[in-house]
């Protein structure tokens, strides 16, 4: 009977440290089910906070539990979000040292929420800055408009984020949030052409059609019909979702607008470039007798060149031709016809090319509203940074393409970091400090990593020699230029068994991944397409002369200068990734590890398989077993000297000899038991929180007895 248990018994522990049996699997997730089912969603493993989706809202986010939070110790109030936020503020606000939050889990695990309740805690709860405070309403609404480009319905997540996204709030030396900044990583930009059965574009296309006002409908050439009316958004047959109020976000969108600084032109501008995308989409073509594909629907045609600031026969012809340059005795230029396939992928490359476009403006612009002013005080750095990563969580669907290859190397990096700054360094300093101490066996995953961006032999590298080679390279050319040079390593495998014999749960068009989180097969159909992402010359050219303000904005006519090939889509994701690795790695990490229950969307539904996948791909029992046999708390001898010395026995104010010596007397003094603690070569070791919590009790009560004492002193005068 639940009422006869005690109350650890129902709730189960807060945090994994302490479970009696830590090396079990089955009760780490028994842990979980009781937590979840009382509605605790949060739980440690000593630093790091592991949530499970509620898929309901709790009223555990006011501005009361915020309060409740503030200066708190971590571990003496129950484990939160808001205690994660007050953790790495507190750290920049005493150490002046940049911190970042890491959240990953899967598709649907609350990522996002749980950024954005990182972020309200901090706007609601830091001082303001006198002239800073507009940065507060700034900051949180970028969200909604990021959301409104960036984010769609999948078949995983009715809000899923088809960007990654990594934020810093820029605070002063007083703590007050001053400014911001986004990187943007990987729009999936195919989605503007197609979406899976069930999903649905990004969300501002169903907004605008739905509660876009009469006139803007009638200026941007668009019928306030069922969204099914474009091409580009019947694919999914999922014009409404349930869960989703278009109209409510569309004001919550336009408001935000505002508030980001966007005056009402730019706003129509903006909108231009949605609508034209749909008009786009809606675009057909015909064939005449001379076998020359032409634009058969010109009212579509006059409005597309009317919103894009565009000549419509400038526009028609650069969407049915192709341009080439001929170095050759000087330079030449020769147009050649395109099939009607050819002409309908030209189409799709420039509305993906354009929203794309449109969507890294978007983010600039953004930036540009959050940009703190003060260069002076910015490079003086008397500011200091709480970085928020919330990026797309692993993927595994019926069909994977590039989209998935990327998202789910992008993961594998991420828990390489996790491995290099949690896993890895922690047991690397035991053994630099010479600490007793037994390795934990874990699955280190650069292997992975190296495996898609190794230097000629990784899987992108070969990708793109593809896609530059000329004559017959294809997707299959790719596929088995991959299986001779990957065929054998462990964690690469196709349809070819080593025996001769075919492995049949990989298609003869697919390989497979043997990722850290679970196995995923990865169709090569449009690999080399979506790698290349190219858009001819022609429609560049045409965009270079829009009259549309963005659009000018997002297509430079120094492209059309520079002779050299652009990055591929890969090699720039890996490169960003490259970059993002280097940011994340000089700051101190936090880390949150999201867990979704269910693939229904269902409160209440705690599904142990789904479960136990996730905590095994998350690493999570490694990070208890690793955190459960080492030290909750380390310090330099000098350090926790300079801190304590308050505490230290009456005759000495400073320690004149060995600081180990010093250190030794102190903690016998403090009556630290022998399995409390370990002394190291330059740090001492303190195994669990609760210690250094009495120490510092203590410390309070000696410096208030030293106050009172010097106040008596001075009244005696
Ligand atoms: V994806 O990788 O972008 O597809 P996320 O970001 O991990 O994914 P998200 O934060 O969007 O997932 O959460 C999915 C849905 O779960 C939300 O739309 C909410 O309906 C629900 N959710 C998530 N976290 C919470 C929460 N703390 N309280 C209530 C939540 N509902
Ligand atoms: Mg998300």
């Amino acid at each position: 009977m639940e009422s006869t248990l005690s109350a650890r018994d129902r709730v189960g522990v807060q945090d994994f440290l302490l479970l009696e049996n830590y090396t079990s699997e089955a009760a780490f997730i028994e842990n979980l089910r009781r937590r979840y089912k009382e509605n605790l969603i949060y739980t440690y493993i000593g630093s790091v906070l592991v949530s499970v989706n509620p898929y309901k809202e709790l009223e555990i986010y006011s501005k009361q539990h915020m309060e409740r939070y503030r200066g708190v110790n971590f571990y003496e109030i129950s484990p939160h979000i808001f205690a994660l936020a007050d953790n790495s503020y507190r750290a920049v606000r005493t150490e002046r040292r940049d911190q970042c939050i890491l959240i990953s889990g899967e598709s649907g695990a609350g990522k996002t929420e749980a950024s954005k309740k990182i972020l309200q805690y901090y706007t609601t709860m830091c001082p303001t800055r006198h002239n800073t405070h507009y940065i507060r309403e700034r900051l949180l609404q970028s969200n909604p408009v990021l959301e409104a480009f960036g984010n769609a319905k999948t078949l995983r997540n009715d809000n899923s984020s088809r960007f990654g996204k990594y934020m810093d709030v820029q605070f002063d030396y007083k703590g007050a949030p001053i400014g911001g900044h986004i990187i943007n990583y990987l729009l999936e930009k195919s989605r503007v052409v197609h979406q899976n059965h069930g999903e649905r574009s990004f969300h501002i296309f169903y907004q605008l059609l739905e509660s876009g006002d009469n006139s803007l409908l009638t200026r941007l050439g668009l019928q306030k019909t069922n969204p099914q009316h474009y091409h580009y958004l019947v694919k999914g047959n999922c014009p409404r979702v349930s869960s989703i109020s278009d109209k409510h976000s569309w004001k919550i969108v336009t408001k935000a607008f505002t508030v980001i600084g966007f005056n009402e032109e730019e706003v129509e501008e903006l909108l231009k470039v949605v609508a034209s995308v749909l008009h786009l989409g809606n675009m057909q073509f015909g064939v005449d007798e001379f076998e020359e594909t032409h634009v058969t629907t010109d009212t579509q045609l006059k409005y597309l060149a009317e919103l894009l600031g565009v000549a419509g026969s400038a526009l028609s012809e650069a969407l049915t031709h192709k341009k080439l340059h001929i170095l050759f005795v000087g330079e030449k230029t020769m147009i050649s016809p395109l099939n009607l396939d050819q002409v309908l992928s030209a189409r799709d490359a420039l509305a993906k090319a354009i929203y794309g476009r449109t969507f890294t403006w978007l983010v600039q612009k953004i930036n540009q509203s959050l940009a703190f002013q003060d260069e002076v005080y910015y490079t003086s750095k008397c500011s200091s940074v709480i970085g928020l990563l919330d990026i797309y969580g692993f993927e595994v669907f019926q069909q994977n393409s590039f989209e998935q290859f990327c998202i789910n190397y992008c993961n594998e990096k991420l828990q390489q970091l996790f491995i290099e700054l949690t896993l890895k360094s922690e047991q690397e300093e035991y053994e630099a400090e010479g600490i007793g101490w037994e390795t934990v066996e874990y699955f280190n995953n650069k292997i992975i990593c190296d495996l898609v961006e190794e230097k000629f032999r990784g899987i992108i590298a070969i990708l793109d020699e593809e896609c530059l080679r000329p004559g017959d390279a294809s997707d299959i050319t790719f596929l088995e230029k991959l299986e001779d040079t990957l065929g054998g390593h462990a964690h690469f495998v196709t349809h070819k068994l080593a025996n001769g014999k075919t492995r049949k749960a990989v298609g003869r068009e697919e390989f497979r991944l043997l990722h850290y989180a679970g196995e995923v097969n990865y169709n090569v159909t449009g690999f080399l397409d979506k790698n290349n992402d190219l858009l001819y010359r022609n429609l560049k050219e045409v965009m270079c002369q829009s009259g549309n303000q963005i659009v000018k904005q997002c297509f430079h006519p120094d492209e059309l200068i520079d002779q050299r090939r652009p990055e591929t889509a890969a090699t720039q994701f890996k490169l960003s990734l490259a970059g993002l690795m280097d940011i994340l790695i000089l700051k101190e990490p936090s880390y949150m590890r999201c867990i979704k229950p269910n693939n229904g969307k269902q409160p209440g539904q705690f599904e142990e398989v789904l479960i136990r996948h996730q905590v095994k791909y998350l690493g999570l029992m490694e990070n208890l077993r690793v955190r459960r046999a080492g030290f909750a708390y380390r310090r330099s001898f000098e350090a926790f000297l300079q801190r304590y010395k308050p505490l230290c026995p009456d005759t000495w104010p400073n320690w004149r000899g060995q600081l180990l010596d010093g250190v030794s007397t102190l903690v016998k003094h403090l009556n630290y038991k022998p399995e409390e603690y370990r002394l190291g070569r330059t740090k001492i070791f303190i195994r669990f929180p609760k210690t250094l919590f009495l120490t510092e009790d203590a410390l309070e009560i000696r410096k208030k007895t030293i106050a009172i004492t010097l106040q008596k002193c001075w009244r005696g005068y």
